[in-house]
């Protein structure tokens, strides 16, 4: 097992992997922007070092600085987290020529993943269902007209590069995808210098479900189940649950079967996330792999009792998985919410929740800033109950009781959502938000 671990990150994230480490007996190095000399996880790191100016291209993005850090610390491991250069796949080709362990899959595996034109590609050839779409990828608009008039319209204009969302325009007619191609791959170059592009067929209002995989460097893969992330504003997440309620144990077997296939066909190691679109008949289609911890991996923790920071750090330090697939058991279920600042200021007077199957993850004390530099996520609540109504019930009773002073936040806006006879009722899809809660 590594002696000390370098947490190439920040925040929430940043404070779940010291405490993982630090259960382990394992050391821990923070790096901090000088915005964060007096952040949480600058404080419980075992050792702290500053590694620039408060901009993210000066710090936490800064490949050179990072690595600069890791070897004059002794680090023999980094975890980058999530965001940053967590699916940055120099970065991790570059802890390797450095001797040092990325926690994560190999750098090549990240980089086909990142192509999600190359990803799609490769799941049709290990026969992974994949929506609808154009063999090839496309760069000018008569290629994007000729591929789209053969998936037939509505069709969605993708970004190779992009992800979340970015470099992605829906097109229900040849106007549309004119005007639409051309903005998707304007946006694709400025935000990925890239303006390799994609036709899928438009899957209307689908339900996001992504299941968690594990998988080790001696052939294991497994799956803890599945996530719905299909409340979404703006491609950002607010609200993620585990189990997906109306996922029919059948159909969870078969997708969580076809996750594990799709991840040995990226020849996959270490924690990762296959994405769906799962449609008004239950049919389900892979669109992406993120190749990172995700935000919103306690939910998966909570119903399957497994520690995701603690597998990541096991399988990288060369250890086989202790689970099977048939030992893997979902008990209950769990929803989170995101409780993101509106604005930077300082925090004073919180006062956090608490109860059974109440969980806080958050980098935030009395007193703290919430810088202007970074995400604006302040903490994430989770709650685990029987099943779907308590789980609801304890987080609208939780968000009662959380009191968050010093910053705006969407906090109210959150308890809104849970307490909408449409979402206690559910199933929600991803067009929930633009019906219920246009901005
Ligand atoms: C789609 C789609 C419908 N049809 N692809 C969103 C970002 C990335 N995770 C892939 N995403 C989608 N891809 C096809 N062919 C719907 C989504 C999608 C979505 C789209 C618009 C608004 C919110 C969304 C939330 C989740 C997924």
């Amino acid at each position: 097992m590594f002696n000390k671990v370098l947490i190439a990150n920040r925040g929430e994230i940043a404070v779940r992997v010291i405490r993982a480490c630090r259960e382990m007996g394992i050391g821990t190095v923070a790096v901090y922007s000088e915005a964060d000399s007096e952040a949480l996880h600058t404080l419980l790191a075992d050792e702290a070092i500053c590694i620039g100016p408060a901009k993210s291209q000066d710090s936490y993005l800064n490949m050179e600085r990072i690595l600069s850090a890791a070897v004059a610390m002794g680090a023999d491991a980094i975890h980058p987290g999530f965001g940053f250069l967590s699916e940055n796949a120099r970065f991790a080709e570059f802890c390797s020529l450095c001797g040092i362990k990325f926690i994560g899959p190999d750098s090549r595996v990240i980089a086909k993943m990142g192509n999600k034109a190359e990803a799609r590609n490769t799941m049709i050839q290990a026969g992974i269902p994949v929506v609808p779409g154009g063999r090839e990828p496309v760069r000018t608009l008569e290629e994007a007209k000729e591929t789209a008039e053969a998936v037939r319209y509505p069709v969605m204009v993708k970004a190779a590069l992009g992800g979340g969302g970015k470099g992605m325009r829906i097109a229900r007619n040849p106007q549309e995808l004119a005007s639409g191609f051309l903005n998707a791959q304007r946006e694709a170059v400025k935000g990925f210098s890239d303006d390799t592009m994609y036709i899928e067929r438009y899957v209307e209002n689908p339900r996001h479900i992504e299941f968690q995989i594990l998988a080790d460097e001696h052939g294991n893969v497994i799956h803890l189940g599945e996530r719905d992330c299909s409340v979404q504003r703006n491609h950002q997440k607010l609200i993620e649950e585990a189990p997906s309620a109306w996922v029919p144990e059948a159909l969870r077997r078969e997708m969580g079967e076809t996750a594990v296939r799709a991840a040995k066909a990226a020849g996959y190691e270490n924690a990762g996330t296959v994405e769906f679109l799962l449609d008004k008949e239950n049919h389900y289609y892979f669109i992406e792999m993120n190749t990172r911890i995700q935000v919103e991996h306690p939910v998966t923790e909570a119903v399957t009792g497994i520690d995701l920071i603690k597998a990541q750090l096991r399988i990288a330090a060369g250890e086989p998985l202790v689970i099977s697939q048939e030992e893997v058991r979902l008990s209950g279920h769990a929803i989170e919410c995101r409780i993101n600042a509106k604005m930077a200021g300082k925090l004073k007077n919180l006062l956090m929740p608490g109860g059974m199957g109440i969980r806080v993850d958050t980098a935030m004390y009395n007193g703290c800033a919430v810088p202007p530099y970074y995400d604006a996520m302040l903490l994430k609540l989770i709650a685990h109950g029987e099943d779907r109504a308590e789980a609801l019930k304890k987080i609208q009773c939780a968000l009662g009781e959380l009191v968050i002073e010093g910053v705006e936040t969407n906090l109210d806006e959150q308890y809104e959502i849970f307490t909408h006879p449409v979402y206690e009722a559910g199933p929600v899809d991803t067009g929930f938000m633009e019906k219920y809660f246009r901005e």
